[in-house]
């Protein structure tokens, strides 16, 4: 495919930090000689104790393990917040826009967040919560949210962070997981003016999960709270403690969350990130990818309940002094410029958001965009999925005024930061492409047996080596750490991305090879919604697969089959994987089956349930395997019926 490329040079107000030959000569030092790299660039960071050991990861079987600055010793919440106060004490560090425009934006300098941390982490103590404790935490986009992390990561509890749309099974599948006792949360969630009732989802929850003792609720809404046995008012403790929390001094390889992401099984991972490796690298590439400089305001439109929450809300931007911005509301609503309103009115540097979000602007139309001025803009982002070549150009043009360059960062839940993406003004772009890859980054496209591939080629994609910012391990299941990212090819951390490299040796991510799928930049795995429908008394059977989307990317087609003799209406599944989930993970066809097509040993045959979701009916490729090959028929004639 003939490709343009944008030389992103012409449109940087000034030179970035790294050019073409800056970048070359670091990449090749941190894959060359990886422990002076790293020996360099672990004084990002303040460290209690400056770690002597760096990289002791191995990806074989038989001395297998993730390690990193295993001597070091540091607090996370003293790196975003106590190192900055003597130089930014009076800079905001966090600036909040509410859901609703016309109420009152808050912000927060470092020393006001540095002390409402210190306050929230004196109220966790007093509740009990120890170093090591898994606190849970259900929050709207609120500062409160960040306060929470960063409180926890104080003293040394390790925090779960649980999206706010999902339910209250949900919700208690992840407390149950990790044996959490306490879950901060709110009593509401506003978003596009709708409110989500987190308090009572909690509630729902704490029956469904025994372990779950205490619940601590920050009140958001005029209305006084009303609480059942169990249930704190954060304010009411928080009114009644010291400003002072001294930092607990944490080993780097200490867990500093847990976040659940989907897989290829029913069962959501607890994917553990640490607390050196994990810091340094949301550190260095929020850094390096957004060629950050202090006084600059650095929006990140994802939620926090997601990794791209996590580190480039809070943890990234955070630690390198930045301003973030939080926003409570969606793009949408109450119209679609919102976006660029709220750039205007905090004067935002950088946009980091979605192609989901993009496509949904583009069809409104771009006077939404152009009744705004957006001058301050100078970089915009892009993460979650493949990039359109459509929307990377109209993001670059309408929003962008063809003078900002495009961030279009690959990355995952495991990987904790960025891995491939442009670094500003170091090379040309490509629309869709995510270019090259980070420092300490080594990729290779591997073929389904596992033989690497040279050139330009397409297969699967797999990383070499450790690089700092890697999960650790899978809560309390170490075994499926290994067995779901190092079984598949030997000595490889597999992404379960399928990716091409073309002649320039640019890496364009094609999407999942697995039974993952991305509907609007949310990961979901199929599993998980058979799982949820099967719960259903009437079905006996479904198979869950991803359709391309004009506007989520992907969409889920679920093929159900009923139990004998029993009835149901696609309306009502659907509204019942919305309550066993969240609304994420709603449907958007139901088909009812007379079957599934399967081998004789019994396998779902996946790839032609994808085709006849896809309307393409032509490629069926090999079925002669197929125990039952009239079923195919049969579900092709239901679609064109
Ligand atoms: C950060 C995040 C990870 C999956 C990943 C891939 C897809 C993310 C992408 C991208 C193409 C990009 N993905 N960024 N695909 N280009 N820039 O999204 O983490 O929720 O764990 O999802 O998202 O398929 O494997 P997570």
């Amino acid at each position: 495919m003939a490709s343009t490329f944008f030389d992103p040079d012409s449109e940087l107000s000034h030179p970035a930090a790294l050019d073409a030959k800056g970048y070359a000569e670091a990449y090749r030092r941190s894959i060359g000689d990886g422990e002076a790299y790293w020996n360099a660039e672990v004084d990002r960071l303040d460290w209690i104790r400056r770690p002597t050991r760096f990289d002791e990861s191995s990806f074989d079987e038989a001395d297998f393990q993730v390690r990193w600055f295993a001597d070091g010793l540091l607090n996370v919440s003293a790196n975003c917040l106590d190192r900055h106060l003597d130089e930014l004490g009076d800079t905001p560090a966090i600036i909040w826009e509410p859901d609703d425009p016309s109420a009152a934006s808050r912000t927060l300098t470092y020393r006001e967040l540095h002390r409402e941390i210190c306050r929230f982490a004196n109220v966790l103590k007093r509740l009990g919560v120890k170093r090591g404790d898994r606190v849970t935490l259900y929050l709207p986009m609120i500062p409160e949210a960040a306060m929470a992390m960063l409180a926890c990561a104080r003293i040394g509890a390790i925090h779960s962070v649980v999206f706010g749309g999902f339910s209250p099974e949900s919700i208690a599948q992840r407390i149950v997981d990790c044996d959490s006792s306490i879950c901060i949360t709110a009593d509401q969630g506003l978003r596009g003016g709708k409110v989500v009732p987190l308090q009572a989802n909690v509630a729902a929850a704490a029956k469904l999960a025994p372990s779950l003792t205490t619940r601590l609720i920050i009140r958001t809404a005029d209305a006084p709270l009303v609480l059942e046995p169990g249930e704190h008012e954060y304010a009411v403790l928080v009114a009644d403690v010291d400003d002072d929390c001294p930092p607990e001094p944490m080993n780097a390889e200490d867990p500093l969350f847990i976040l659940y992401t989907s897989g290829s099984t029913g069962k959501p991972k607890g994917v553990v990130h640490s607390s050196g490796g994990y810091l340094l690298w949301a550190s260095l590439t929020h850094q390096t990818a957004f060629d950050y400089r202090r006084g600059e305001v650095f929006w990140c439109a994802a939620d926090v309940g997601w990794i791209t929450g996590h580190s480039y809300i809070v943890y990234g931007p955070l630690a390198n002094g930045a301003t973030t911005l939080m926003f409570e509301g969606v793009p949408t609503w109450p119209t679609p410029a919102r976006f660029w309103e709220v750039v205007d009115r905090h004067q935002v540097t950088t946009l980091f958001t979605a192609p989901t979000v993009l496509r949904a602007l583009m069809r409104e139309g771009d006077h939404h965009v152009t009744s705004t001025s957006r001058i301050s803009l100078r970089l915009l982002g892009s993460v979650g999925e493949p990039i359109n070549p459509e929307a990377w150009r109209w993001f670059h043009e309408v929003p962008g005024g063809g003078r900002c360059p495009i961030v279009d960062m690959w990355w995952q839940t495991e990987t904790g930061g960025g891995m491939i993406m442009p670094l500003p003004g170091a090379w040309p772009q490509k629309p869709g492409s995510a270019t090259l890859p980070f420092m300490g980054v080594e990729p290779v496209i591997v073929d389904g047996e596992g033989r690497r591939l040279e050139g330009a080629t397409e297969g699967n994609l797999c990383i070499v080596r450790s690089w700092p910012g890697q999960m650790r391990t899978v809560w309390n299941d170490h075994e499926r750490f290994f067995q779901t990212y190092f079984s598949t090819f030997r000595g490889l951390y597999f992404t379960g991305d399928g990716c091409r490299r073309d002649e320039d040796g640019y890496y364009w991510i094609t999407g999942r090879v697995d039974d993952v799928i991305n509907v609007s930049g949310h990961r979901l795995g199929t599993a998980e919604i058979e799982s949820a429908l099967v719960l259903h008394p009437a079905v006996a059977e479904a198979a869950v697969v991803g359709f391309p989307h004009d506007l989520k990317g992907q969409g889920i087609h679920a093929y159900v089959i009923l139990n004998a003799g029993s009835a149901a209406e696609s309306e009502q599944l659907r509204q019942w994987v919305r309550k066993e989930i969240g609304p994420i993970a709603t449907p958007d066809r139901i088909q009812f089956a007379p079957g599934l097509p399967k081998t004789r040993s019994g396998k779902i045959m996946r790839r032609i349930l994808r085709k006849v979701a896809e309307g393409d009916f032509a490629n069926f490729g090999d079925t002669s395997t197929l125990a039952e090959p009239g079923v195919v028929d049969a579900l092709v004639a239901q679609r064109v019926a």
